[in-house]
């Protein structure tokens, strides 16, 4: 399969995010897309391409207009401030029992569009996660015009976070449900799955796309009565009207293991095979491994293999969009173990 990976996801560095209770440097660093790039290169799984720009329209299909404007002129609002350190916001309107008024202050703008603290904006931020989106789109297109059963979209900053109007969680623009969507209209497909494998739950994916069921989303990931993102993930959560029965939250514990995780995968992979669906998009986070600086769960690197070679039963074609994965040491080599299983004979 081949691969899409833009190099301005570089100038998106030098952020800080607030992690327990502390201001320190993101665990989100240029180097993970790196280190992905580098073991795709190694393992010669396929070509690497550029995104040629498509424009704002896929983006548009999924996102807000105001929310995209804001993530535009971010930077430079904040800068007119007189700041040159990164953005942050730091009001936000749960709890008040209003709806909210978009205020026109971009501190106010920053905690509107936004759900928690993890999501600094610098001067690169906006061309990062704009190449990070064309990756997935051109990769979704060249599905979508049946060139190849699967590619891999090397995505950074990642997606599955962000909603229609709101960062979070290192997400601007959410990378896989841009592709679904895309796959939706541009490759006909009649309904898509998309798969969350990544650690934290997808919520922006599933609240993108909660009142549909034209696209299925099954996520496993670490249980949000313990975890980011808190608020989003529980069992009980299975979309609504239309979309109702279209999402399947498979919650799991702080230290799971490969046997309790491949036995929910296979849960995720059945239902994802009885929904009708003949496209599939993975949000392939490489965080559920046992060292990962931010997380708790317990897969060690042969599993990941192992996740790839179950993967094989997707509704095909099969788009792998990077999400997570903080040991930078390994999320090469795992991620791209993932893909190599899924490769491997049958
Ligand atoms: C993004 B992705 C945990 C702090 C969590 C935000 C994590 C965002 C993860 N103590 N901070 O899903 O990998
Ligand atoms: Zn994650």
């Amino acid at each position: 399969m081949d691969a899409w990976y833009s190099d301005h996801h570089l100038a998106h560095h030098g952020h800080s995010e607030l992690f327990g209770g502390r201001l320190v440097e993101s665990f989100e660093q240029p180097l993970r897309a790196e280190r992905v790039l580098d073991a795709f290169l190694e393992a010669n799984l396929g070509l690497v391409h550029t995104p040629p720009d498509a424009g704002l329209a896929p983006i548009l299909a999924v996102h807000d207009a105001t929310y995209v404007d804001f993530l535009r002129g971010a930077w430079d609002a904040w800068r007119a401030l007189g700041r040159a350190h990164p953005a942050l916001p730091m009001a936000w309107h749960a709890g008040m029992g209003l709806a909210a008024v978009r205020p026109r202050h971009i501190e106010g703008q920053l905690g509107y569009h936004s759900m928690d603290a993890g999501c600094a904006i610098v001067a690169g931020t906006w061309p990062a996660a704009y190449g990070s989106a064309q990756c997935a789109i051109a990769a979704a297109t060249a599905l979508a015009h049946g060139e190849q059963p699967a590619a891999f979209a090397i995505c950074r900053p990642p997606g599955h976070h962000a909603t229609a109007r709101a960062m979070g969680g290192y997400c601007y623009l959410n990378n896989a449900a841009i592709a679904a969507q895309l796959l939706r209209s541009l490759g006909r497909q009649p309904r898509v799955a998309v798969l969350d494998i990544d650690y934290h739950h997808g919520n922006g994916t599933q609240a993108i796309f909660w009142q549909r069921g034209d696209v299925f989303f099954a996520s496993l990931h670490a249980d949000p009565h313990d975890d980011y993102p808190y608020f989003s993930g529980h069992a009980g959560e299975r979309g609504e009207g239309d979309g109702f029965g279209a999402t399947l939250n498979l919650p799991l514990p702080a230290g799971t293991e490969a046997p309790e995780y491949l036995a929910a995968l296979d849960t995720a992979l059945d239902a994802v095979r009885s929904s009708g669906c003949t496209a599939s998009v993975v949000s392939l986070g490489v965080d559920t491994f046992e060292r990962d600086p931010i997380s708790r769960f317990k897969l060690r690197g042969e599993d990941y293999a192992v996740i790839g070679r179950a993967l094989q039963r997707l509704p095909r074609p099969v788009l792998f969009v990077f999400e997570g994965g903080y040991a930078t040491d390994e999320i090469g080599r795992n991620a791209v173990a993932v893909l190599q299983g899924f490769e491997a004979p049958g």
